[in-house]
């Protein structure tokens, strides 16, 4: 079999020998370490998969029998567009970049780099998840998101071996060396070294970390760097599926602790333990863990950064084109909160160095839509309790609000109050061991865990009870 066959592709791979011999010597450190990191024990099951063969519709939806480590990570851009110009900042108006701007290449690599090294990331984080999964059909769906989080590895490698040469095929040897949660060589983004080791953790992350994805691929789909935007393009088809495992996977633990609570006499979260469901208040606490580390990933309120990648055209705003008619946004301010003299004060900002905080309204927003949902699960198996997304401020480890501490409402609280609040608000160890304690495999077609409500439907066509994977 030739690389050519190996790598589904839409860009001409077999008429590009360069990148070729460079994709050769990657692709079985890319094998070693999806052995050493990639889903553990399960790599000779046959998994019941969708693979992407092309990028049209008939194309990437195609479901099939699948061993892991023989998923065809292939390389898909979306078409180019005709006439294809920079569509905001500095130079809009002007050609699109087809090859690296000399002026903007170490920014340039920074952003694919950091884009590229969530994927594998994510893949390490759930690596141990298999083994204690609610279900056959839970378990492909864990093992979908994390194929395709190594096809995107590929997306970012591609790019940076065509378009950085040397240093861009260094950049992506050392994406497979970084490794998450390591003391010395950990991933680049904080949220991406945290443990993601049990499903509520799984169910989180994919909600809301995932969803950072779909925000930041989307002000990348908008750049004026054309390769990469149309592979940003094509990520985003798969993310929604991703984000869809999340959101509706905590909306059914959310689901079945209401059902259990309903045959309590007190709805009391003793009650719940005592029948094995999932407390509210825990389900909580992962929500304001998960949610506040995915809002430190659209980096700093304020930044120079965001300001920098704007003007130069290779980081738009979240549907630039669709959404905004000024493209140049060189004037205008944006009022933001911070803490100055142990207050919280109103500033206003220029409003290129407020793209970050923009872009997280947007990300905000749609989080609230998931909260809705979740709690419309409750109102309709009667349950009085009501979720909710904490402030912008609470618990922050990177801009404004990282260094200071805020209450789930955003007021500026002291570091000992904090702390003596922590326990109700984030997950402690306790909380963690008795999540870690209900996940036992549920490995029988049809079944499910006891914590979890069924999905409504199958995936790929098939019904619930399908056997997703053979084990
Ligand atoms: N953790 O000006 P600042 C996904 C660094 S998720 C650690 O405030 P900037 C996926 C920052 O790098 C999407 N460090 O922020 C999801 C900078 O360092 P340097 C991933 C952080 O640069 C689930 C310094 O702080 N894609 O796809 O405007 C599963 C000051 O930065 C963090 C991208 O991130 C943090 N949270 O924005 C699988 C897109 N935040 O340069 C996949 C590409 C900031 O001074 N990345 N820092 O050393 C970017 O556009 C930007 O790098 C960021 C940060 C939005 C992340």
């Amino acid at each position: 079999m030739t690389l050519y066959d190996k790598i589904p592709n839409n860009v001409d791979l077999s008429n590009d020998p360069k990148l070729q011999r460079a994709l050769e010597k990657w692709l079985p450190n890319f094998l070693s370490w999806w052995n050493e990191m990639g889903p553990e024990g399960f790599q000779e099951r046959d998994v019941y998969l969708r693979t992407a063969i092309s990028v049209e519709p008939e194309g990437w939806a195609h479901f099939d029998y699948v061993k892991m480590p023989e998923y065809r990570w292939g390389i898909f851009l979306n078409p180019p567009r005709e006439k294809a110009a920079i569509g905001f900042g500095d130079f809009y108006g002007a050609p699109a970049y087809q090859e690296v701007p000399g002026e903007f290449r170490n920014t340039l690599r920074r952003i694919v780099v950091t884009q590229g090294d969530t994927e594998p990331a994510s893949v390490e984080q759930q690596r141990r998840l298999g083994s204690t999964c609610p279900s056959l059909y839970d378990l492909r769906n864990l093992f979908q998101v994390n194929v395709e989080e190594g096809r995107h590895l590929w997306a970012m490698v591609y790019i940076l071996q065509k378009y950085f040469g040397r240093d861009g095929r260094e950049e992506a040897e050392e994406l497979l060396q970084r490794r998450s949660g390591d003391a010395d060589k950990p991933r680049i983004l904080g949220a991406f070294n945290q443990p993601c080791d049990d499903w509520l953790n799984f169910y989180a992350f994919t909600m809301f970390t995932d969803r950072d994805g779909k925000y930041q691929l989307a002000s990348l789909a908008e750049s004026g760097f054309e390769p990469l935007a149309r592979t940003c393009q094509f990520m985003l088809t798969e993310e929604a599926h991703h984000m869809f495992v999340g959101e509706s996977g905590l909306e059914r633990i959310v689901k079945r602790t209401a059902e259990l609570m309903k045959q309590t006499k007190n709805q009391s979260e003793d009650e719940v333990r005592a029948l094995g469901g999932i407390p509210l208040s825990i389900i909580q606490r992962y929500i304001n863990f998960w949610y506040s580390y995915s809002l430190d990933l659209f980096g700093g309120e304020i930044s120079s950064n965001a300001a920098d990648f704007f003007a130069a055209g290779l980081k738009g705003r979240y549907l630039e084109q669709k959404k905004y008619e000024d493209h140049v946004a060189a004037e205008g301010t944006y009022a933001l909160s911070v803490v100055e003299n142990g207050k919280l004060i109103p500033k206003d900002v220029p409003l290129r160095n407020a793209l970050n905080e923009i872009l997280r309204g947007e990300y905000v927003r749609d989080c609230e839509r998931g909260l809705a949902r979740w709690n419309r699960a409750l109102e309709e198996e009667d349950s009085p309790v009501r979720l909710f997304l904490p402030s912008t401020r609470f618990h922050r480890h990177q801009g404004e609000y990282a260094n200071h501490c805020f209450d789930l409402e955003g007021n500026l609280i002291s570091k000992g109050e904090f702390e003596s609040k922590a326990p109700d608000w984030l997950p402690g160890e306790e909380d963690r061991a008795y999540v870690r304690g209900l996940m036992r495999p549920v490995t029988q077609p049809g079944k499910i865990a006891n914590w979890i409500a069924p999905p409504k439907s199958g995936v790929g066509g098939q019904p619930f009870d399908f056997e997703y994977v053979r084990l």
